[in-house]
């Protein structure tokens, strides 16, 4: 049993400290149900498919906010959202933390890491996501199947719980986005794509190689890089300008792969400031969008924005939403939250309108997310622990942003907002304002102007108002 809850810790915890092990998450074939992937009816008996119900429901299993055929400034509310579940959150999660054993035992779990618990598991999954009428996933390539002995071994692992994934998609469900875990296995400790080993250099490429297979495959709208190692604990043994050359080069090669085998999903750098590393390289939206544009990548990359990242670094998620949207790098959203009095990575689902409503005023400004869309990059709280939780947790996530996409379109249509921050710089809608924003006043035609206009009048900024109308719109 010890080993067992070990082993749990070892392959679902991303954050755990324990890690001893040669492997990650090793097939374990002889475990007691390891060779029955049979599963007789339902994973989640007496759970209906959720249903909009409106914002007078007292029934928790059923929207209130998110009526996904609903038009909303021209477009449905399951195309401004396009909700993806995490597999690892929800299908991986244990409640583990580094000072605690898994709180959750989810009935159709064995114990096992086996390939037919993983097909199990991928059953429960497409159930989950019909239920809850959401029509994307996303995944780590270590999530949904064991590692092999050998690499190889693993790809195999991976095919044969991906075929079946294949199949329980249906023409409708795809991957919102794929991606290759390179931070859990101890080969990753000092990186992958800015490890200072080649070899783990090259098997990292091997691995996100397959991984971009897979989600082409499985008809994946796009692909994320998170380089949760992809950065230093100290520079006095790094060469920071090597490492990040070497980043620059891993990412151009798996461009280069993405065109050789045709496929078009959108390239994604998921942005975070540090933990597990102490410094990671794409710090926030600024940074990163700066690493593309040094190394000539602008145009093949786009960002995935996690709020609880943007915090992390110091920013609301709606500045780095905003810095995103405006240098056209918008491209995913990681929807969850932190919690103010923790400063760490809690992956909380979204609950506060405010917050929801800014980030939905930001989407609406950029059309929309297309091809990329909403991931609940977010967990149940340890103590969490009926299965119902899961639907919960989603259906209040799903709930607040569409919430805040319908507070988002009222500000819109509202106008005063937008009004206000019209006004706020009507004195640059004038010739010379045209002229400095055309590039064309030099600083001797500034000082005349400044000479002639004497001392500037300088209006209020309007915070106050700005925030009343902003509240008016909850
Ligand atoms: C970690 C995180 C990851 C990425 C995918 O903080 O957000 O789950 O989204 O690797
Ligand atoms: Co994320």
């Amino acid at each position: 049993m010890a080993g067992r809850i070990l082993l749990l810790l070892l392959c679902i915890n991303v954050v755990s400290l324990i890690v001893n092990a040669a492997q990650t998450c090793p097939a374990d074939l002889g475990g007691k149900f390891a060779e029955d992937d049979e599963w007789e009816g339902e994973f989640f008996p007496g759970i209906p498919k959720i249903k909009y119900e409106g914002p007078s429901s007292k029934n928790p299993l059923a929207y209130k906010w998110y009526n996904p055929e609903e038009e909303i400034l021209g477009k449905k509310m399951k195309d401004w959202l396009r909700f993806s579940v995490s597999f690892w959150h929800t299908f991986r999660g244990t409640g583990a933390d580094p000072f605690g054993a898994p709180t959750k035992f989810w009935p159709w779990e064995d114990g096992t890491n086996s390939i037919a618990m993983a097909k199990r598991r991928m059953r429960a999954n497409f159930e989950f996501i019909k239920k809850l009428g959401i029509d994307r996933w996303c995944f780590h390539d270590r999530d949904i199947a064991p590692d092999g002995k050998t690499l190889e071994e693993t790809n195999s692992n991976l095919d044969e719980v991906v075929a079946l994934a294949k199949e329980l998609q249906g023409d409708k469900i795809r991957p919102l986005w794929g991606t290759a875990q390179l931070f859990m296995h101890p080969r990753y400790m000092h990186g992958g794509a800015t490890s200072s080993e080649v070899g783990v250099y090259a098997y990292a490429a091997a691995q996100v190689k397959k991984a971009m297979e897979l989600t082409h495959y499985l008809g994946g709208e796009n692909y994320v890089f998170w380089g949760g190692r992809e950065g230093y604990q100290s520079l006095l043994n790094t060469d920071m300008e090597r490492e990040l050359d070497h980043l620059a080069r891993f990412l151009e090669a798996a461009v280069a792969y993405k065109k050789k085998i045709g496929f078009n999903g959108t390239l994604l750098i998921e942005p975070k400031p540090q933990e597990p590393t102490k410094h990671q390289y794409d710090w926030d939206a600024a940074t990163t969008a700066n690493f593309l544009r040094k190394y000539g990548l602008l145009g093949e990359f786009k960002l995935n924005i996690e709020c609880n990242h943007a915090t992390l670094s110091g920013h609301s998620c709606h500045h780095d939403l905003e810095t995103a949207r405006i240098n056209g790098l918008l491209g995913n959203i990681d929807a969850n939250t932190g919690d103010p009095q923790i400063g760490w990575d809690t992956d909380q689902f979204l609950t506060d309108i405010g917050e929801a409503t800014m980030v939905m005023l930001s989407v609406i400004r950029n059309g929309g997310l297309a091809p990329g869309g909403f991931n609940f990059d977010a967990k149940l709280r340890r103590e969490s622990t009926d299965v119902e939780d899961l639907f919960i947790a989603h259906i209040s996530g799903m709930d607040t942003l569409a919430r805040g996409l319908r507070n988002a379109a009222k500000l819109i249509e509202d106008g005063s907002l937008a009004e206000l921050v019209r006004k706020r710089y009507s004195s640059f809608d004038t010739e010379i304002g045209a002229q400095i924003e055309a590039g064309i006043a030099d600083f001797e035609m500034l000082e005349k102007k400044a000479m002639e206009w004497g001392e500037p009048k300088v209006a209020s900024a309007k915070q106050e108002l700005a925030e009343m109308i902003f509240q008016s719109a909850l």
